[in-house]
Order: structure tokens, then sequence, then C-alpha cells
């Protein structure tokens, strides 16, 4: 047994058992280590963007870490924008970063870098397992580490020769760290605050936006209060049957005017909001002068206990309101738009699927008829670097294999991880992608308005408009194993997606909107 093999035993008895990857030289022995480790799942990205955006998706689905498998600084340095949405959706990601032989480093080779100063940033925890026989311990505390609480990514260097030199260390378990629930004070002073106010609101973001926390928090909205989530959620419950709070809105003068006039902000699981961006002349904290702010529970508390607490000490009642289960009846007709394709989605959608949502301006017109879909699960973009729809895709598939799937990605986003659809193929992903090809970066023209940076004359434009030359999506996806279609109306995509719907396996849609 050498290192890579008492790596790979660490992680499977800690229940760490996908690993998506992306290896090089100083990586071999990890991935020789595999063929004696059948417990481990190997998925091969063919980008690091897509590894970590996967390795993002399976978290969210699957509350444990998956561990990804990079290369060196470089590699890492790819897949750092996936990280980063990750490290702000909470998820316990583990990355094994390969590293030159112990020795070698002193001899600045061409792939060294500073692994330490690329990765710390984005690392809840980050350690070099530099000799064999520290593996386990480090693995485990690694894993441990990226369960938080809240979670995170984390990450292992592992030197070449740490991985090839033999080892008698068994594997270790983890210590994983149990969320607490917030004090029988704090429930009791958030209450009375509660009971004071005028016009109080309740903010929910995290866990708090799960399934299991919805139901709790629906009892406040019975209760009278007003209860509404964070605007981009790492997974939240939606659809038939489900509590729909509110939601803050994505411009912060929106906001600001949909929270006139309330007097109490109340946190579970979150933060103060604020602005996604600044813009001139425009406030940069999204709550309203003179409200105070109270936090009910951190974002590493336990929300669902915490938001049980506070229903049970206003006397809520024991339920609260949830959704109607009503699909539209008609099919929609007539120029396909995302609000028509949100129609047909809405319509097929099956029960228990999971939508991984990275389509900008394209969003809205999908998540208003799904308000009231069979119920799913959505995981939004936490971070603001796009390019994370179709790889959350490849982890969410990975982490629930009996679930349809559905990625849902501008054309814009789609490209910076195009690679994801092989991986969706390779790994014969019950998913349908589908891409809303304006052929444009819709949403920078709209930014350029709003920043006061005046029209985009012909240079400007050069760089927000993404149509010449057009994307082929159809030969793109199956360039890479995904069947495909165009759509251009609303009946040529409900007709797509409905069979996508009715049928396994990967499924790439190009809507072709207006
Ligand atoms: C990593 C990263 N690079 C650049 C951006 C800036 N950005 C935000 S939205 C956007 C374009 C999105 O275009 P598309 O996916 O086609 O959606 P549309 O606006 O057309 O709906 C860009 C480039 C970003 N958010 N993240
Ligand atoms: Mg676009």
């Amino acid at each position: 047994m050498n290192g890579a093999d008492a790596l790979l035993q660490t992680f499977v008895v800690n229940d760490v058992t996908a690993c998506f990857a992306n290896p090089g030289t100083s990586e071999m022995q990890f991935v020789a280590a595999l063929d004696r480790e059948p417990r481990m799942r190997p998925v091969l990205c063919l980008f690091e963007g897509v590894v970590t955006g996967a390795a993002d998706g399976y978290g969210r689905i699957a509350d444990k870490p998956a561990c990804t498998l990079l290369h060196l600084g470089p590699g890492y340095g790819n897949g750092v924008a996936n990280l980063h949405n990750a490290r702000r959706a909470f998820t316990p990601i583990v990355n094994v970063i390969g590293d030159h032989a112990t020795y070698h480093r002193q001899h600045d080779a061409p792939l060294n870098s500073d692994i330490f100063g690329l990765a710390r940033p984005n690392s809840l925890w980050i350690k070099s397992a530099d000799r064999a026989d520290d593996i386990p311990a480090l693995a485990a505390e690694a894993v441990a580490a990226s369960y938080g609480a809240p979670g995170g990514p984390v990450s292992l260097v592992l030197p070449a020769d740490a991985a090839w030199t033999d080892t008698t260390r068994g594997p270790v378990t983890a210590a994983v760290p149990k969320r607490l629930a917030p004090d029988g004070r704090t429930v009791e002073a958030v209450a009375k605050a509660l009971r004071e106010a005028k016009k109080p609101v309740v903010l929910i973001g995290g866990q708090a936006c799960r399934a299991e926390a919805l139901g709790p928090a629906s009892r406040l909205a019975a209760h009278g209060l007003r209860v509404m989530t964070d605007t981009f959620v790492s997974r939240q419950a939606r659809g038939g049957g489900v509590y729909a709070p509110g939601r803050m809105q994505y411009f912060g003068e929106a906001a600001l005017a949909d929270l006139e006039g309330v007097d109490l902000m109340v946190f579970v699981g979150t933060v103060t909001p604020v602005a996604f961006f600044a813009y001139p002349g425009r406030p940069s904290v999204l709550v309203p002068e003179g409200c105070s702010t109270l936090t009910l529970a951190t974002r590493a508390e336990d929300s669902v206990a915490a938001l049980t607490a506070l229903a049970d000490a206003l006397g809520a009642p024991k339920e609260g309101p949830v959704q109607p289960l009503k699909l539209p009846d008609a099919a929609p007709a007539g120029p396909l738009t995302p609000q028509s394709a949100g129609v047909a989605i809405a319509r097929h959608l099956p029960e228990g699927a999971i939508i991984c949502d990275d389509s900008v301006t394209s969003g809205g017109g999908v998540a208003v008829p799904c308000m009231t879909a069979r119920p799913h699960d959505v995981l939004a973009l936490t971070g603001g670097a796009i390019g994370i729809g179709v790889p959350l895709a490849v982890g969410a598939g990975v982490a629930a294999p009996d679930r349809k799937i559905v990625a849902l990605s501008g054309d814009g986003s789609a490209m910076y991880t195009v690679q994801a659809l092989w991986s969706l193929a390779r790994e014969n992903i019950d998913c349908t992608v589908v891409v809303f090809a304006n052929h444009s970066y819709r949403i920078l023209n709209i930014e350029m308005q709003r920043t006061g940076s005046g029209n985009a004359g012909p240079s400007a434009s050069k760089l927000l408009d993404l149509g010449d030359p057009r994307i082929d999506w159809v030969s793109m996806a199956k360039a890479q194993g995904v069947p495909a279609v165009r759509c251009e109306t609303a009946e040529d995509f409900e007709k797509a997606f409905a069979g996508a719907m009715a049928q396994k396996g990967p499924m790439f849609i190009e809507a072709a909107i207006a």
C-alpha cells in the first residue's frame, strides 16, 4: 500500500466516494490506486472548471463532499471560479491538488507554482501531506474541515513522492461536526422583537431554504410574518406542496423599494443582504434606513431547529401555507421565449427533478411557472461566476442517479465550461440541458445602461455580442456525444422538452429565443 492507496481508503471510510478529476503526471499514483479502490467512482472532466462545478453540484445534493483531483497550481487555477461559487454555496468539497515530489520542488520545474497562494483564498483548510504516513490523518482532517459548519472547499496538497511511498497507516475516521441550535435566549429575544416590530421581515438563506426548513418557515408565514429568501440560494425546494417564501430582488433599488417601511430584519442561515454590484449613487447595503437587524441563526447553526423554535415561541400554527400543484393547462404556442419555454418546462418537469440554473436573463421566465410545478430542487449560481450550470448537472446526476436533472444555461455561460457536455455523455447522466441561445451577453447590455456607461457603440458591442460567428449548438453537443435538437418555436420546444423528460440519459435542447 502506498500513500495514494491510504488516501483513497480514508476517503471511502468517510463516505467520500466520488472523484471529479483531471489528472497529470504528478497524480499518476492516485489514478493507479483507483483500480485498487472500486468504492471510489472516478469521473473525468475535460476542464477543471467542470471538475469543480461538478463537485459543487454533487455536494449540494449528496450533503457530503466529493473529492476533486487537480494538477498542481495551474489545474487548481483553472477550477477556481467554480470553487469560488462553491465557497459561496457552502458546499463541502475536498480538493486533492497533486504536486511535484517534495525534493523536486526546490528546482522550480515548469509546473511549479505557489499552490498555497493560489488555493488559500477558496480553501477553508489547506495542508500538504508531505509524508505518506501523514496522509490518512490529514485526509480525515480535510474531510472534517469541509463540513464546516457551514461547509466549503478544502485543499489537500499531495506531493508525488508521498503518493508513491509505502505506508502501513490504516484509514482514519473524520469527526464530522454537528450544527448546533441557537440558544433559547436568542430565540426569545427574536420572538420579542418580532412581536414589537411594525413591519418585520424574516430573511432566510442557505440551510434555511432546504425542504426540511421551509416547513417551519411557512409556520412563520401562517403567523402573519413576511418571509423572504436570499436572491441566490445554493439549494432550494420549490413547486407544488412546498412553501414559497418571497425573494430578495436582484437589483438593489428594487430590493429596497420592496422593503420600504420594514423596521426589523431577522436573519436565519444568512447575513445582511447587499447589492450584487455598486452603481453610481445607489446604496450597497439592502437594509432600509432605520431598520434594525437581528440574527436568529448564523450560517453555522441549525436553521431548521431555529425556525421551529421561533415558530413555537411565537405560538405560530403547526402548519403553514404551501404552493398548489398547478401545471399550465395549455401547451405554449408561438414564438419561443424564456416565458414560453418556462411553461413547457413547468408542464413536464417530473417530481424530484433538480434544476441547475445558470440561465441569467432567461431564468425568471422559467421560475415563475415552476412555482406550482411538480416539487423539485433548484441549485442557483451563488457566487456570480457564470459557467456552472452544466458542471453542476454532472455532479448532481452522479449524486442522484434516480432524479431527472435539468440544466438551464445562457449561451454565454454555457461556453465557459462547454466540455461538461462530454462528461454528461460519458457518465450517461439523466440530464436535459437547455441553452437559451440569444447570441448575446444580454445582461451586460442591460448593465451598461444601469452603470451609466451609455449605449454600446461598435467597439463595445463587439464585447457583448456573440452572434458573429453564430455558435452551432447542436453540432457542439453532438460532437461531445449528447443528442441535440434546436427549437425555434414554443411548439417545437414543448415537444422536445416533453420527449426529453420521458426518456433517460443526456439530451441537449438549443432554445433559439428571439
Ligand atoms: C466568470 C465570469 N466571467 C464574466 C462574468 C460577467 N458576466 C455576467 S453575465 C455575463 C454574460 C451572460 O451571458 P449569457 O449566459 O448568454 O446570458 P444572457 O445575459 O444572454 O441571458 C457575463 C460575461 C461573470 N459573471 N463571471
Ligand atoms: Mg446569452
